[in-house]
């Protein structure tokens, strides 16, 4: 019992209000298994290690830089790319003279995953989700008129990372500006990706070498450079709870740091410039105590490597809000649910922040959703006051406490990595991914139950919706414009030259010498992104992943009473017992587009459900995912796309099925797919469209519908 002199007397007016219910019904579990009382008093902070400590002074919790935003508010780095070079630039310069700060880019998955505009396998993608870089020639249009001495620039690239980061380079070269006066980051978090991301090309081993390479490089020439992002915020968007969510980024960035150590780096000179990523989502305190756990628990890791510099230790962030938190439904609550999460970043001390538009459950941001996203950081530093003092939940009982739960729960998940032998064979392992798949099942069940609410979506539903702004959509004509500069510049570069520079780039691949400094004469003579990336998969190979996934974890987050879960439960026995076999779905992603959180939801509810479930393997073309449908005898196939791919490869799938006489399997369609494309996919052929916020349920028997519907009277 707590020693407060009054807690005696708050304890008996709270049980007369409690009327009769026992008073530990006030206390909630999260998801990360904290405990959460409710409330808190100075003994709560009792013997913490992490309350009392000052801005920019270890541990850091309180923030990297003494002033802090009373200093210098944080970045406005607002996420962006789309389309060409060309249209992203003039995109940038005008969100730039409305009061953006630093530039963040997005490139298309053609590009992460190293493959020219060109290339068969990315017909669906080209401009998609990102701008298209073929070659330094699109890199200078990206950049035409933002002088890169002055501007801050980040590239999320992290497959074809060596390619980009040249041509970046060389596009700065060829604006007369050095390469020590760069700043910026480069994500170049390639771990992250084979948990979640899948923008991966080559294997591990080679991809760990790229990054130690470019932490290398970008130390001894790019002095003002971050190196690396290390990267949560993919593991949220996966599913990873925020216990989880630290803890293998933090585990990431050990491994980062011994692998440069390996390559005979120096602790001072790179840890300054690792910087972090996290994201942000609805759990308001428990974000702002996440990003404080997470300074203190990457200063009291880094000890192990007795650095001298007191700024190897700090951790310095970018955050995002949560595109996974936004939804389609009444969507004009995403800018309140961004707004809340952009709170959440700066109360917890983020230096440069990205805010998600509201419309990114549908589609791309448009000019007038992106001002929203940008204007809700300025009227946040510009109007509220909010940045006059630091740090001003310093103190807090309730967040200091959680920042101590969440400290000492990610240090167990931590020391876990660490008996596997650290991240890169945690990964090998599986035991990453299984705990972010297992955490997002479980997060769905919550979800589709109810206990777990979503304005709009199980609760204060709209009876019609109708969407009354507009969506961005990226043409066609994207790719071919792509190809004409393709073909231009490879019919007016000195081809030997070309043919020189990748010759020693795929030496360098071999003998050990660095890939980004024997990239750059490839790139200055005008070699494609996809030609980079090739010259190396020559030595390295490129990487096929394996697909598994988990299973139990949607059901026994269910109450033992749900009759809903019965019932379709029964549902698929009887089917089992009228066809001598499971409803069996395919369920796939096709190109480039790697985001798997729902399909391995989806995968894993079903077969909680008593579907029979086969996953494609990612990348799939259209012939492949037809060819393993059919190879199958899958009743149906569901495509997830959240890329913008869905108007191309998905009616190219029904068109092949056809072809490849599988008339008979029915394709269904899921992820960001704005509901204007619904017609356009029925149209041909799809026969169910499952928009974001969908229960698994719901989905689970439509889709059972439709193949009973389709089998006939003997289903
Ligand atoms: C800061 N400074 C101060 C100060 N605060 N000086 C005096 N007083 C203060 N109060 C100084 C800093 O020391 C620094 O100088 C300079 O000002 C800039 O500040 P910063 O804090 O370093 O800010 P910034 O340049 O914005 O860098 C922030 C990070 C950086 C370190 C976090 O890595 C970054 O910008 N990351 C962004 C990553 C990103 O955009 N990722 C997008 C990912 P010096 O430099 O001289 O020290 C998108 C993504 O993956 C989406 C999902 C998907 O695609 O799947």
């Amino acid at each position: 019992m707590p020693h407060h002199p009054d807690y005696q007397k708050w304890e008996a007016l709270a049980t007369k209000l409690m009327k009769g219910k026992p008073f530990s019904s006030l206390q909630w579990q999260t998801p990360e298994g904290i405990s959460i009382k409710p409330l808190y008093t100075a003994e709560d902070l009792e013997g913490l290690d992490n309350v009392n400590s000052l801005p920019g002074l270890p541990p850091y919790v309180r923030g990297p830089v003494a002033t802090m935003y009373a200093g210098r508010p944080w970045t406005i780095r607002q996420y962006a790319g789309f389309s060409t070079a060309r249209e992203s630039n003039e995109f940038y310069r005008k969100a730039l003279a409305a009061g953006q700060k630093g530039l963040s880019v997005a490139f298309d998955l053609a590009t992460h995953r190293g493959y020219d505009s060109d290339h068969p396998r990315v017909t669906g993608d080209v401009g998609k989700a990102g701008v298209a870089i073929d070659s330094v020639e699109d890199m200078k249009i990206l950049f035409d008129e933002i002088p890169l001495d002055q501007m801050s620039v980040s590239m999320t690239m992290n497959g074809a990372v060596i390619p980009i980061l040249a041509s970046y380079i060389v596009a700065a070269e060829e604006q007369g500006v050095s390469h020590e006066k760069l700043t910026g980051t480069i994500q170049n978090d390639i771990l992250k990706e084979y948990l979640t991301r899948n923008t991966f090309i080559y294997p591990p081993g080679p991809s760990m070498r790229i990054v130690a390479d470019i932490i290398g490089f970008c130390s001894k020439n790019m002095p003002r450079y971050n190196t690396i992002s290390i990267s949560g915020y993919h593991m949220m968007e996966a599913g990873a709870n925020s216990v989880l969510q630290v803890a293998f980024t933090m585990a990431d960035g050990l491994e980062y740091v011994r692998t440069a150590l390996r390559a005979g780096m120096n602790i001072d000179e790179f840890a300054p410039r690792l910087s972090f990523f996290f994201g942000i989502g609805m759990n308001f305190f428990m974000d702002i105590a996440m990003l404080r756990a997470a300074r203190f628990l990457w200063h009291r890791l880094l000890q192990q490597f007795e650095p001298k510099d007191p700024r190897s230790s700090i951790l310095r962030t970018h955050c995002q809000t949560s595109g996974w938190s936004l939804t389609q439904q009444d969507p004009y609550n995403n800018i309140i649910r961004t707004t809340l999460e952009a709170l959440t970043s700066v109360l917890g001390g983020t230096q440069s922040l990205h805010t998600n538009s509201f419309d990114e459950a549908i589609g791309l941001p448009t000019d007038f959703s992106a001002r929203i996203a940008r204007n809700t950081q300025i009227i946040i530093q510009e109007e509220s006051e909010i940045c006059h003092v630091i740090d001003p939940l310093g103190g807090s009982y309730y967040v200091e406490s959680l920042t101590n739960s969440i400290i000492n729960e990610a240090q167990k998940i931590i020391d876990e990595v660490e008996s596997l032998g650290g991240m890169a064979k945690a990964i090998e392992s599986g035991m990453p991914k299984m705990r972010i798949e297992e955490s997002a099942a479980r997060k769905q069940a919550r979800i589709d139950q109810g206990l777990d609410v979503i304005v709009g979506v199980n609760k204060y539903q709209l009876k019609d919706e109708k969407i009354d702004f507009e969506i961005r959509e990226v043409p066609a004509s994207v790719r071919d414009e792509q190809v004409d500069r393709l073909r231009r510049i490879r019919g007016t570069r000195d081809q030997a030259a070309v043919d020189r520079a990748l010759a020693e780039l795929t030496k360098a691949a071999e003998d050990g010498g660095n890939l980004l400094a024997a990239a750059l004469p490839a790139i200055r003579a005008r070699a494609t992104v996809g030609e980079v990336s090739d010259a190396m998969e020559k030595v390295f190979g490129r990487f096929v992943s394996t697909t598994r996934c988990i299973s139990g974890a949607y059901a026994s987050e269910f109450q033992a009473t749900s009759e809903t879960l019965a019932q379709l439960r029964g549902r698929t026995e009887a089917f089992l017992q009228g066809n001598g076999r499971r409803p069996r779905m395919l369920v796939t992603k096709m190109g480039q587009d790697g985001h798997d959180r729902g399909i391995k939801v989806i995968a894993s509810a079903y077969a909680d459900l008593g579907f029979d479930i086969d996953i494609g393997p990612l990348f799939q073309t259209p012939q492949e995912a037809a060819k393993m449908a059919i190879e199958n005898d899958v009743h149906v196939v569901g495509a997830s796309s959240l890329t913008a791919g869905h108007k191309t490869l998905v009616p190219a799938l029904v068109e092949e099925l056809k072809k490849q006489g599988g008339e008979d399997i029915l394709v269904v369609a899921g992820g960001i797919i704005p509901p204007v494309d619904y017609d356009y996919l029925y149209e041909r052929g799809v026969k169910a469209v499952f928009g974001p916020g969908t229960s698994v349920i719901d989905s689970a028997n439509r889709t059972l519908d439709l193949i009973e519907k389709h089998l006939g009277p003997t289903a």
